[in-house]
């Protein structure tokens, strides 16, 4: 029974925190690894960045697992929901350089802000499961996995190229290097070959690739076709050229997916780092140039592919292996050394770069392939049209070709494998755009690489019993080299096979590593036996749901299934896949407000900073700037992000609204995979429905309590003799419970359940209760309300239950009741010309011909019917018109 110690105003910054700390008292959220009867939910969203500040897009991704966890508890599943940190990484040791401040202070600080902003958001969060990633105890267990993995052979060390800053003697990340000078010391940057550590990702590229039909249907379609496009499996044939060198037989080794073409070659050309070029350069200064401005320039793939063509002849030739003849050599900036072997077999005529090159080099351009379709025959091969002539695997067929002419792609390919085969000059390849993953960072703030290298034994693992190599913490990093470096008390160390002295690596692992598999050690983050808890792994794992930015879709979701399978193959985990459900929401985006300077820079203005005028819609129409009264121009919507200033904070906006109103927004705005469009204005209505909620209950409350009624026992009785409003109420009672189970069980439609409720609200608050019964019915509609709003706005909806004296721990969600969505009459309009005369209430579906009997028996109607009647139509369940000759 309440004692209504609430007030009639609704007061989110009185009652939100200290529910929050209610349910920290409670442990509520808590789940253990133990076996349970109950069926479990893992639900988890992308782990944040300690920056030291949530943003927007956080509130946005924590408020959906939020509401989906708050669901599955509802529906009776034990559901683990943790948070955590993704604590190394570059800026902390930017602001290290810029503050003088150990990354490690920096960090931790930035996370009890977060934290503590985080739990004013009212998440259903196990915190007992909390860690940071830059925890001896956790990355402990990734140098362990590193050191099993050396031993497979699944890591491995190589000499690849990094940016060289040679003023800070440092290495510089790719977004460190602004126009080709170091961010800090302005130096031109060097290349510089240095061993790296990589992991053997390419000999699970088949199964990364496979798997992904698995994830068809629970993962956006557009993340698994960016996961098969960055895989890249080509199949195809690597065929030999070959050629002599000083007296030696050698083979150029070209990887081609059209092998069909082969009589269509006219050059081969090389990358700038091919070993035969660089052969060639030896006795060649020009090509020697040539190739060293080749290097200089971006080795991104998508820079190359728009880079304009360009090459130089090596002099050299190699054989072609069905006719013999020779074929020039040519070094060509669009070749990659690193896909397939660095040399590709040119065809111009059906190769879109070839066909750019052969033009601008004037190298001759010969047809090998027509298409079978009829238009196509006969018809003169038109260099500007290459592109209809190219790629036709189906349609077309080899001439020009000798032996090969009149077969398909399939019979060409066949019909070469066979000649080249047995001589040694070809075989089936399957090649993968995916690199091998490079792990080492020449950067202080990561986890250490466990191992030491010895001048005897070379490069040894750190042995299991001396791991974890902890990270110093007493450094701070002044942007000058990795400071690990001069840490002798790091670095210095006997080999553990020989004894001599030896060096620590002070390299660091990619931060990618700490992300690739923190979902994993959620389940059992505390284990100190091994990396997870087989136990715990098999309760919680996959993820059933995960939640997060579209920018993730690529690398972190492929290290992470990558990672999966390199712990399944450890035993540690079941299962093919991490996360069984991907869902990927949408940016939050905000308005702008800009001039545009004399030097044509753009100056942006906080929306503090601005007088703005809106029309009816809520849309800015005009913008004046506070200081100088002079207008702003009003810019395009964006992103949220620092450099627009148009970021809204999210702390700001709960101590005003509360985060009830907040999650209801977010949630409410948008559908969750699409952008949401940030209006201040917007958070009044979630926040007037929310306060007319409050009143009602309060109301009801204090209407229950005089007649010495509870909520909880107050059942509807009789509901087939309810009046017509009292069942309307009902019925949309439970339509609103079906409907948001459909919402969220079968669609993930988060925002239409929120117009359901305020829909719900609307006919109950309008409801005329007149008699007992009616009390009951609006108390169901009422209950049932805020237990469906304990899923986007828990602190109100919590504190009105238990003012109702409902038990909170036990709330589960409630049963559709299907008598009470039956509707026993519904309202017919009848017109006479198209124009309302009056109205039947009548059994749904009723007969045709009886609708039009009854309604012409209306009085209303009647008496507008003054001529002969010339059609009668019937709108099942709607209208009856009847037309009549005037
Ligand atoms: C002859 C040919 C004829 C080709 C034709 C294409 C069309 P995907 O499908 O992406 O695997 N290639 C091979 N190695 C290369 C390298 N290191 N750098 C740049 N290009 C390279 O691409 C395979 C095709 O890309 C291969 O097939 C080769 O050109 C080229 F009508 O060989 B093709
Ligand atoms: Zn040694």
């Amino acid at each position: 029974m309440s004692n209504s110690a609430l007030t009639s105003q609704y007061q989110p910054q009185e009652i939100e925190p200290a529910q929050q700390q209610k349910w920290e008292q409670q442990n509520r959220y808590q789940v253990n690894n133990a076996a349970s009867d109950k069926p479990s939910r893992y639900l988890l969203s992308m782990f944040p960045y300690p920056s030291g500040k949530l943003h927007m897009g956080h509130v946005r991704n924590y408020t959906i697992s939020d509401v989906l966890s708050r669901y599955y508890r509802l529906k009776g599943y034990e559901v683990l929901q943790p948070m955590g940190w993704d604590a190394f990484g570059m800026p902390a040791e930017n602001a290290a350089i810029a503050n003088a401040v150990a990354p490690a202070a920096w960090t931790f600080s930035n996370i009890d802000n977060m934290r503590a902003q985080l739990k004013s958001l009212g998440l259903s969060i196990d915190w007992s499961r909390e860690f940071a990633t830059c925890t001896p105890e956790y990355y402990k267990w990734e140098q362990w996995l590193f050191v099993q993995l050396f031993k497979k052979g699944l890591v491995y060390k190589k000499l690849s190229t990094v940016n060289w800053d040679p003023v800070d003697n440092t290495v510089l990340a790719n977004e460190q290097v602004v126009d080709g000078r170091g961010w800090r010391s302005g130096a031109l940057i060097e290349k510089r070959e240095i061993p790296m550590y990589y992991f053997n990702i390419t000999a699970y590229a088949d199964e990364l690739l496979n798997d992904l039909d698995k994830l068809e249907g629970h993962w956006p379609q557009q993340v698994i076709t960016m996961q098969r496009n960055w895989i890249g499996r080509s199949e195809g044939m690597e065929i030999h050229f070959p050629y002599t060198l000083n007296g030696e037989e050698k083979t150029l080794d070209v990887f081609t997916t059209r092998p069909d073409t082969l009589m269509g070659v006219t050059y081969v050309s090389v990358a700038a780092e091919h070993p035969l070029a660089k052969h060639a350069a030896a006795t060649n200064p020009a090509l020697q140039s040539f190739i060293e401005a080749c290097k200089k320039g971006s080795v991104a793939e998508a820079d190359l592919a728009k880079a304009e063509k360009m090459g130089m002849d090596t002099g050299l030739t190699v054989t072609h292996p069905l006719t013999g003849e020779q074929v020039p050599v040519w070094v060509a900036n669009y070749v990659l050394m690193s896909y397939g072997s660095g040399a590709v077999m040119a065809v111009p005529a059906h190769d879109e770069r070839d066909f750019e090159f052969a033009n601008k080099y004037q190298l001759p351009i010969k047809q090998v392939i027509d298409l079978k379709e009829p238009h196509k025959q006969g018809q003169q091969f038109d260099a500007t049209t290459w592109q209809d002539w190219y790629g036709d695997k189906q349609n077309g067929v080899a001439i020009n070709s000798g032996e090969l002419d009149g077969l398909n792609f399939k019979q060409a390919f066949d019909n070469i494998l066979t000649q080249l085969e047995p001589k040694g000059l070809g075989k089936k390849t399957i090649n993968y755009r995916l690199r091998d993953w490079g792990v080492s960072r020449q950067r202080y703030w990561g986890c250490p690489i466990p191992v030491i290298n010895c001048a005897d034994c070379g490069t040894v693992p750190v042995p299991e019993n001396q791991l974890p190599v902890v990270l110093p913490l007493d450094v701070v990093p002044d942007g000058r080299g990795n400071p690990l470096n001069n840490l002798t008390s790091f670095t210095d160390v006997n080999c553990p096979c020989c004894g001599k002295p030896a060096k620590r690596e002070t390299d660091t692992f990619d931060t990618f590593v700490e992300s690739s598999w923190y979902y994993a050690r959620f389940a059992s983050p505390n284990y100190t036996d091994g990396m997870i808890n087989k136990v715990a792994a098999d309760k919680w794992l996959p993820v059933d749901q995960y939640v997060g930015g579209v920018e993730h879709a690529v690398l972190h979701l492929l290290y992470a299934r990558f990672f999966h399978k390199l712990m399944r193959d450890e035993g540690l985990v079941q299962g093919d896949e991490p996360f069984a459900n991907l869902l990927t929401q949408g940016m939050v985006l905000a308005g702008t407000y800009l001039r545009e300077n004399a030097d044509g820079s753009k100056s942006y203005y906080f929306p503090e900073e601005v007088d703005i005028r809106y029309n009816d819609k809520g849309q800015p129409i005009e913008a004046t700037l506070k200081a100088d009264g002079q207008p702003v121009k009003i810019g395009k919507i964006e992103k949220m992000s620092k450099s627009k200033n148009n970021g809204v904070d999210p702390q700001a906006t709960i101590d005003q609204y509360g985060a009830d109103t907040v999650r209801l927004y977010t949630m409410f705005t948008a559908p969750v995979d699409q952008t949401l469009e940030w209006i201040d204005d917007g958070l009044k209505g979630p926040y007037n429905f929310l306060k007319k909620v409050w009143r009602y209950t309060i109301e009801h409350a204090e209407t229950l309590a005089q007649q010495s009624l509870t909520a909880a026992t107050l059942s509807v009785s009789d509901a087939q003799s309810l009046s017509k409003a009292a069942k309307s109420l009902r019925r949309k009672t439970h339509d609103t419970i079906g409907k948001l189970d459909d919402a969220f069980g079968k669609n993930l439609a988060l925002n239409t359940p929120v117009s359901f409720l305020m829909e719900l609200s609307n006919e109950l608050t309008a409801f005329d209760i007149r008699s007992d019964s009616d009390l009951a019915v609006a108390n169901e509609a009422l209950v049932t309300l805020l237990t469906l709003l304990t899923m986007y706005a828990p602190h109100m909806a919590e504190v009105l239950l238990e003012e109702l004296g409902i038990d909170v721990m036990t709330l589960t969600y409630p049963t559709v009741d299907t008598s009470a969505l039956v509707q026993d009459t519904i309202t017919m309009v009848v017109q006479v010309n198209g124009k309302i005369r009056g109205q039947m209430d009548v059994a749904p579906n009723s007969d045709s011909e009886w609708l039009k009997a009854e309604a012409k028996q209306l009085d209303s109607v009647a008496k507008f019917i003054t001529g002969d009647i010339v059609k009668e139509i019937v709108v099942p369940n709607k209208l009856v018109n009847i037309v009549v000759k005037a």
